[in-house]
């Protein structure tokens, strides 16, 4: 089912990500730069069963790597240094962060050939909609 997500995916929308930011405790100024980029998602899986995600822009370029259900450290393109599992259900991708007693979500499905990925935190969400590179 990870399957599904491979590929090289380009951002074409960005809805309530400020507030998003926000709720998460990014500044202002890696805000506005948040807010203006437009970054490419590339997802890889090699033959272990090792997921990459890559976060493409000109503001910074991030890379995890992980198996479902194993927990990793990562450090996110805001400097959180969190710790994350991915897990899949009902075919969705979900990425859980928690870091200073806070948790967030970002939650990846493939909708009518596009990539959605939802961005929880507490009752603040953001959607950010993908499409497949050529
Ligand atoms: C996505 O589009 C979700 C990315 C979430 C990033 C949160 C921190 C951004 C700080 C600039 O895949």
């Amino acid at each position: 089912m990870v399957e599904q997500f491979i590929g090289t995916w380009k951002m074409i929308s960005s809805d309530n990500f400020d507030d998003y930011m926000k709720a998460i405790g990014v500044g202002f100024a890696t805000r506005q730069v948040g807010n203006r980029t437009k970054p490419n998602l590339i997802v890889t899986v090699d033959d272990d069963g090792i997921v990459c995600l890559k976060s493409q822009s000109t503001f910074k370029t991030t890379e995890i790597k992980f198996k479902l259900n194993e927990p990793f450290d990562e450090m996110t393109a805001d400097d959180r240094k969190t710790r994350t599992v991915v897990t899949l259900e009902n075919g969705k991708l979900v990425q859980k962060q928690s870091w200073d007693g806070k948790e967030t979500n970002i939650e990846r499905e493939i909708t009518d050939g596009k990539l959605v990925a939802k961005c929880t935190m507490g009752d603040v969400i953001a959607v950010r909609t993908y499409v497949k590179e050529a």
